[in-house]
C-alpha cells in the first residue's frame, strides 16, 4: 500500500527536451551551407562521431569505424571534430536562445546537444486565457507585458505526432485538463522549433511531457526535425493501461535516463538469471538481449526493496532501489536546473589508445592538460570589471570563483594476469591538492602557467599516485578544477543573473586565445545522473579537503558513462571502455 502512494506522479509541470539533429554536423553545415547537400562526417579518432542525414540516407550510421564509412559512401565529405571549440560555442548560442525564449529562465543543458525547458508557467498563463467555446482561435502569448506577442493556434488539438499515436477520447476530469495542457505545450514547441530554425539554423527534435525523464524519452519517437507529446491517460483508467507505462515497457531498461550502464547491467543480469551477454556490434554497450522495462516492472517480487538489493552493492546510494522504481514508473520530480553563473568544476581529459610509457611522455599530456585547463578556467571563470563604461582601454578582468582543488585523476590498465590475459577494470583513482595561487595570475601567459603547475603540483601527485617509477599503463588523465568558491562581491543572486553577460565575455575571452588544435578532448559530456547522484563519505570529504589520496569506488562519479575509447590489439576495432571485456570474451571463444 506505501508503495501505491510514493508512487505518485506530478503532472503539473510542462517540460519541453530538445535534442539538436546531427549536431555537430549541423554546425559544420552552418559555417559552410554548401556542405548541407553532401554526405558529411565529423571524425573524432577513428570514428564518425556524428554525420548528417544525407550520410545517414546513404546508410553512414553514428559511431562507425571511418574505414567502413569510406566503402560505404566513398563521397561523404568528411571533417575532423576534435577540436571542440565550434560545437562549444554553438551549443552555447543555441542555449542561450532558447532560454531567453521561455520565461522561468529554467533551462538546462546535457551536453552539448540537449537542453530542457520549464514552460510550466508559460502553459499556466495561456491557460487561463483560452476561451473554451473557441478552442480553435486560440492565441499564445508570449509576453505579460505586451499581449499582442504570440501566435494564433488551434487549441483543440495537439500539434504533431503523439504517443500513442492515437490518443484516447474518453479521458478522466484530471486528465482532460491535463491534455489540455500538453496541447497548449506541443504548440509552444512548434513555435520554438521554428524559431531556432529561422534565426540560428538549427533543426532539433523535441519531447513533450510532465517532467525531463518522460520529455527526453518521447522525443526520440519521431526524428529528426519533429516533436512527439505523450498524450494522456497518464494514469490508468478501468482497463486502459497509462499511456506512460505503456510507453516505457517496451524500452529497454539501460535506456531510460537515469538508470547508467552498470545499474542496468545489474538489473539485466538479475532478471535473465546470469550476466547478459553483449552484441558483437558493441555499439553503445547494447546488448543482445533486451531487458525491458515490462520484463523488470512485472519480475515477481520486484519493487523498491528488491532493487535496492540488487542495486545496493555497487556503491549507489541508499534509496537507490525507490528512484529506480520510480524511474521505471515514468517518475521523476527533478527540476530543470536554473542557468549557472559558474560552473562547478571545470576539467580536461584525454583517453590514450597507445599506452604511456615513458615519464616524459606523461608529462608532456600534463603539460597538454594543464594548460587547456588554465584557458578554460579563465574563459569560465572571468568577468570583466566596470562593464558598462566605455573607456576605450582593454577592461580589467577579474575572477568570479576561485576552484579551490586540483584534481589528478587516471585509469591503469592492470598488468596482465598469470594467464597472459589482461582483467578490465575501469576504475579511476585520484588525488586532489590546493589550487596553487600562481595559475589565477593574469599577467604571465597560460603555456608558463601550465609548466609551473605541471613541475610544482600535477608531477608530485602524480608520483604520489603512482609509486611505480616507470611503465605505466594509463588509458586516462583527467585534470579538475573543484571546489568553487565564488568571488564575495559578486555571488550575491549571481545563479542566473545575467548568463548572457557571461557568454558575451567567454566569446570575447576566447577571440585573446589562439586556440591551437585540442586532439582527443572528450570534455563536456556530462552524465544525465538523476538518479546516481554519487554521495562522498565523510573520509571522502575529509581526505578530499586536507589532499589525501583518494582511491576511485567502483562507482564512476560525475564522468560515468562519459565513454573512454579501446581498441583491441586482435581485431583492431575500437569501442567504449566498458564494452572490452565482454568483447575480449568473444574472441576467446573463437570469435
Ligand atoms: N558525440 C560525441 N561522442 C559520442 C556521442 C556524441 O562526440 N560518443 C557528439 C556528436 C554529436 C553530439 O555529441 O553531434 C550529440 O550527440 P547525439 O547522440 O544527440 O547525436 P546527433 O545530434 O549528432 O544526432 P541525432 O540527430 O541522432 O541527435
Ligand atoms: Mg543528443
Ligand atoms: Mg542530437
Amino acid at each position: 500500500m506505501q508503495r501505491v502512494r510514493r508512487l505518485h506522479r506530478n503532472d503539473e509541470r510542462l517540460i519541453i527536451h530538445f535534442d539538436y539533429d546531427c549536431f555537430y554536423a549541423s554546425v559544420v553545415e552552418n559555417e559552410n551551407p554548401a556542405l548541407k547537400s553532401v554526405p558529411l562526417a565529423i571524425q573524432q579518432k577513428q570514428i564518425v562521431v556524428t554525420c548528417n542525414y544525407e550520410a545517414r540516407r546513404r546508410g553512414l550510421r553514428k559511431l562507425q569505424l571511418i574505414t567502413e564509412a569510406k566503402k560505404v559512401c566513398p563521397d561523404a565529405v568528411i571533417v575532423l571534430g576534435e577540436d571542440l571549440t565550434r560545437f562549444r560555442d554553438a551549443s552555447k548560442v543555441l542555449y542561450n536562445f532558447l532560454r531567453e525564449s521561455i520565461w522561468s529562465g529554467r533551462a538546462e543543458r546535457l551536453g552539448f546537444d540537449e537542453v530542457w525547458l520549464d514552460c510550466s508557467d508559460m502553459v499556466d498563463y495561456n491557460m487561463g486565457l483560452l476561451n473554451r467555446h473557441d478552442l480553435a482561435h486560440s492565441f499564445f502569448c508570449l509576453s505579460k507585458d505586451d499581449p499582442t506577442i504570440g501566435f494564433e493556434y488551434d487549441a483543440s488539438n495537439v500539434f504533431g505526432p503523439t504517443f500513442p499515436s492515437k490518443g484516447l477520447l474518453q479521458l478522466s476530469e484530471q486528465d482532460v485538463g491535463l491534455r489540455l495542457r500538453l496541447v497548449l505545450g506541443s504548440h509552444l514547441a512548434r513555435h520554438l522549433r521554428h524559431e531556432l530554425e529561422s534565426q540560428k539554423g538549427y533543426t532539433a527534435t523535441v519531447g513533450i511531457a510532465t517532467n525531463k525523464l518522460l520529455s527526453k524519452l518521447v522525443g526520440n519517437v519521431n526524428k529528426p526535425k519533429n516533436q512527439t507529446t505523450i498524450v494522456p491517460p497518464y494514469h490508468p483508467l478501468g482497463d486502459v493501461e497509462a499511456t506512460v507505462t505503456q510507453f516505457l515497457d517496451g524500452h529497454d531498461i539501460g535506456k531510460v535516463p537515469g538508470i547508467g550502464f552498470k545499474l542496468a547491467h545489474r538489473i539485466r543480469g538479475y532478471v535473465l538469471g546470469r550476466d547478459a551477454a553483449f552484441s558483437e556490434g558493441l555499439v553503445y554497450g547494447a546488448t543482445k538481449e533486451s531487458v525491458t522495462v515490462l520484463d523488470v516492472r512485472t519480475y515477481p517480487g520486484m519493487g523498491p526493496d528488491l532493487l535496492e538489493e540488487i542495486l545496493g552493492t555497487t556503491g549507489a546510494p541508499r534509496g537507490i532501489g525507490g528512484k529506480i522504481w520510480e524511474l521505471i514508473h515514468g517518475i521523476d520530480d527533478t527540476e530543470v536546473g536554473m542557468a549557472k553563473r559558474v560552473p562547478s568544476q571545470i576539467s580536461q581529459e584525454d583517453s590514450y589508445m597507445k599506452y604511456l610509457h615513458t615519464f616524459d611522455e606523461v608529462k608532456k599530456q600534463l603539460q597538454l592538460l594543464g594548460e587547456r585547463l588554465i584557458r578554460r578556467m579563465q574563459m569560465d571563470l572571468l568577468e570583466d570589471e566596470d562593464e558598462g563604461e566605455d573607456t576605450g582601454s582593454e577592461p580589467r578582468r577579474r575572477w568570479m570563483a576561485h576552484p579551490r582543488t586540483l584534481r589528478l585523476t587516471t585509469r591503469p590498465r592492470p598488468p596482465p594476469g598469470p594467464d597472459g590475459v589482461r582483467a578490465r577494470t575501469f576504475n579511476r583513482i585520484s588525488r586532489s591538492a590546493p589550487m596553487p595561487n600562481y595559475v589565477f595570475n593574469l599577467n604571465d601567459p597560460a603555456t608558463a602557467l601550465a609548466t609551473r603547475l605541471v613541475d610544482e603540483a600535477l608531477v608530485p601527485m602524480f608520483r604520489k599516485l603512482h609509486h611505480e617509477k616507470a611503465g605505466w599503463n594509463l588509458s586516462l588523465i583527467n585534470i579538475a578544477a573543484t571546489n568553487m568558491a565564488e568571488t564575495a562581491a559578486e555571488s550575491k543572486d549571481s545563479a542566473g543573473r545575467d548568463i548572457g553577460r557571461m557568454f558575451r565575455r567567454q566569446d570575447e575571452v576566447l577571440k585573446d586565445f589562439r586556440i591551437t588544435d585540442e586532439p582527443d578532448c572528450v570534455d563536456d559530456h556530462p552524465n544525465y545522473a538523476t538518479a546516481v547522484v554519487p554521495q562522498k563519505s565523510p573520509e571522502q570529504i575529509r581526505s578530499e579537503a586536507q589532499g589525501e589520496v583518494l582511491v576511485a569506488d567502483g562507482w564512476d562519479t560525475e564522468d560515468s558513462d562519459r565513454e573512454a575509447w579501446e581498441r583491441c590489439e586482435f581485431c583492431q576495432s575500437i569501442m567504449p571502455a566498458y564494452a572490452f571485456a565482454a568483447h575480449r570474451r568473444f574472441h576467446e571463444l573463437g570469435g
